[in-house]
């Protein structure tokens, strides 16, 4: 029907076409955004229950669950912008009356939604430019994310409801509304429509309210650390008297390690945690438990460990003199007359028992804050030396200099094992100068191929650095040869083994995109590279891999967490007293994990139930501590106890390799298992995460294949084949 309507007392009419009912096209309009924007608001409302009442994080609500949840934001406040303008241009064109107070409204929509998009269009550009997920926007580096869309969309909705009310457009659609009800309320529609709906709702809850984590064929992860007997209470110690307020929450706030390693022999890997000052280190033994379970018991005292109060940063059990049983390495904060006493060396006795051998042994690092240990056979001695790092609070910007003074005492050493539990200090003969700063996790591996391990060192407010091994003891900063230019805040470094058989590392730093903590430039994922002359050169490719963001980074592995074959990534985060209430995404971040679509290009963070948790986090430890093939993580906490996730996928296959051999041969192992057409090589470190003391094992998810050719290329070059090995084992590799 064409019917002309206009404003009489301006004299003329216009034609608008209105349908059978003499609705106009502008009611249509406001009609689709309204239920449009009511399935948005009840998106926020699911998101909200998602993050407050069911605890996940990130909250999806229903199709972010599905799609990117950045687009679907941007996406759907886009489509209500554009609806809202398409509104007010029809209701311009149909020229009839409409009531002033209908046009405010309609004003007030358009103004706040205007700024709701500019809001949109800023996240959506930190999304793409900086893989950021969620991109704070404006607001949102001041004010909690869910609560901010909940609000905004709350407010925008009620603004349009109240325009369309003020609007009149609600008489005009009411015969129709009335009619479509009259329609639908009769029982043969209504009903299939009312199961429709309750399916779609029962289908929504399905995916916000994820079952707690179980064991079975989908990944899951639950904290076993305190029924499993692990009953460490990481707490504040005291620091050194000298230092300012500063200085001494840098010192409490670091965090205290974890290593592990089966130090009696009996095929199950034991845990030590680290202490502060006159807190005790604690040794734990993995016991059978009930049923097929593993139990940690507390053997520190049995073990001759009671009296170890330092304030130890990091340990390693490495077997240092060729036993064949691994000792343990406890490097710790120490000066003369400072609250605690210095790193320790204790020899593994063979019957459950340790005997410090320190004294006289020339292992005497004195300075804090101690941020790594790692351990390599860098001069072919056929023994593993020591690299420690300190972090300095050299904090001025000044990275034209080799050799700063920070606040702290302290610089990065190697101590050469001269086998019988001797040591040396060699750092001063390496061919690189000595290096102050602010050094945290080192890489001690063989990044050029030359089969000599050279040190790829992560530093906080300067360059990482990187020490090329040119054999015969010496090293040469080759820092800028390969193309490390950017200060940022490295802490935890992960490995993995890229294209071309090269190491490519992930490293964590601190990203809080408000930019109140950090340099907020994110994480790299350094991947290397090497020209026909064999210069090694490093390129970061954080952003197109997605994995940018781990709030204030920490310890970090990359671990096949769902048995693909295709290594995922985990990291974890925390600086609890440091940020305070400075900083919402930080103060709401979990750890991370991101799964690998398996072409190693895109990593995606999981949504699996208790895997991502949040807390005060800083060393992480992948270890399979109840043999089930999977691999489970150990995560300290600062001022809190120890998190053990037990990895509760079930039904994949499963191969570990263990690399053993005289004096911990198995160092810088690199392990290649072929299985189902699929090969995947790790190397094995000693160091590497944060503050970490890993084991001298890898593990492998076999997709569906259930036997593996397992070829190990051992650091002193001789090789080892293992042939249709079956799955669901832990393959002892020893260097012949
Ligand atoms: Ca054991
Ligand atoms: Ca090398
Ligand atoms: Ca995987
Ligand atoms: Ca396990």
């Amino acid at each position: 029907m064409v019917a002309r309507v206009g404003d009489p007392t301006q004299g003329r009419s216009v034609t608008v076409r209105v349908d059978t009912f003499g609705v106009g096209p502008a009611a249509y309009v406001f009609a689709v955004t309204l239920a449009v924007q009511s399935f948005h608001m009840l998106e926020h409302v699911v998101q909200v229950l998602q993050a407050f009442v069911f605890h996940i994080l990130p909250a999806h609500g229903i199709l972010g669950s599905i799609f990117d949840l950045e687009w679907v934001h941007f996406f759907y406040n886009t489509d209500l912008y554009l609806f809202l303008i398409l509104g007010a241009v029809v209701l311009v064109l149909e020229r009839r009356p409409r009531p002033r107070a209908g046009w405010r409204w309609l004003g007030a929509s358009l103004a706040f939604q205007t700024y709701h998009e500019i809001e949109h269009i800023v996240k959506i550009a930190q999304h793409i430019s900086t893989g950021i997920d969620p991109a704070p926007g404006i607001l949102g580096h001041f004010i909690n994310l869910i609560w901010l869309h909940f609000t905004f969309n709350l407010i925008i909705t009620s603004l349009v409801a109240i325009a369309f009310v003020k609007l009149g457009l609600h008489h005009e659609i009411a015969p129709v509304a009335r009619l479509a009800a009259r329609r639908v309320l009769r029982p043969r529609v209504l009903l299939p429509t009312s199961a429709v709906l309750a399916a779609g709702l029962v289908a929504a809850v399905a995916v916000t309210a994820k079952p707690p984590p179980t064991r079975g064929p989908n990944l899951g992860c639950a904290d076993v650390a305190a029924t499993s007997g692990l009953n460490f209470s990481g707490e504040y110690g005291p620091v050194f008297p000298a230092l300012d307020a500063m200085g001494a929450m840098m010192q409490r706030d670091m965090g205290n390690g974890a290593a592990v390693g089966d130090y009696n022999g009996d095929g199950y890997l034991d845990v030590v945690l680290l202490g502060q000052a006159g807190r005790h280190t604690k040794l734990y033994r993995n016991d059978p438990g009930v049923g097929n379970g593993r139990h940690f018991s507390d053997v520190t005292n049995a073990a001759g460990l009671g009296a170890v109060t330092s304030n130890a940063r990091v340990a390693q059990f490495l077997d240092l003199t060729g036993s064949g049983r691994p000792d343990l390495v406890i490097a710790a904060d120490y000066m003369p007359g400072g609250p605690a006493g210095p790193s320790q060396i204790f020899r593994n006795n063979g019957d459950g028992t340790f005997t410090d051998v320190t004294a006289g042994s020339g292992f005497d690092p004195t300075g804090y804050i101690v941020g790594g240990m790692t351990f390599a056979d860098y001069d072919g001695s056929g023994r593993a030396s020591i690299w420690l790092s300190y972090w300095t609070q050299e904090l001025a910007g000044d990275p034209g200099l080799m050799r700063i003074q920070g606040a702290f005492p302290g610089h990065n050493r190697l101590y050469e094992n001269l086998g019988d539990y001797h040591f040396k200090d060699v750092t001063e003969s390496l061919g690189i100068s000595e290096y102050h700063a602010d050094s945290f996790t080192a890489v001690f591996a063989d990044f050029t191929g030359d089969g000599l391990p050279d040190i790829y060192q992560a530093n906080d407010h300067r360059t990482d650095r990187f020490y090329r091994n040119m054999g015969g003891g010496q090293f040469r900063d080759d820092t800028t040869a390969v193309g490390l230019t950017r200060a940022g805040n490295s802490m935890g470094v992960a490995t993995t083994v890229g294209s071309g058989g090269r190491l490519d590392l992930y490293v964590t730093n601190i990203t809080d995109p408000g930019g109140t903590f950090g340099t907020n430039q994110g994480n790299t994922f350094m991947m290397s590279s090497q020209d026909a002359g064999g210069t090694l050169h490093f390129t970061d490719e954080a952003a197109s891999h997605g994995i940018v963001d781990t709030a204030w980074g920490w310890g970090t592995q990359f671990v096949d967490m769902n048995g693909d074959g295709a290594p995922d990534i985990y990291a974890v985060q925390g600086m609890r007293e440091f940020v305070g209430n400075g900083s919402v995404h930080l103060e709401n971040a979990t750890s991370s994990l991101f799964l690998n679509d398996g072409s190693g290009l895109t990593f995606k963070r999981s949504d699996a139930p208790g895997c991502q948790v949040p807390g005060d986090q800083r060393a992480l430890v992948v270890f399979d501590f109840n043999r089930d093939g999977a691999p489970d993580l150990l995560i300290s906490q600062v001022a809190g106890p120890p998190i053990l996730l037990e990895n509760l996928i079930s039904g994949r296959n499963w191969l570990t390799v263990a690399a053993t051999g005289p004096a911990d041969a198995g160092i810088n192992a690199r392990i290649t298992v072929t299985a189902g057409g699929r090969s995947q090589t790790q190397i094995i470190l000693a160091g590497g995460s944060y503050l970490a003391g890993p084991p001298r094992e890898a593990y492998f998810g076999l997709g569906g294949a259930s036997a593996a050719t397992v070829k190990v290329a051992w650091a002193n070059g001789e090789t080892s084949e293992y042939v249709n090995v079956p799955a669901g084992q832990v393959l002892q590799a020893k260097r012949p």
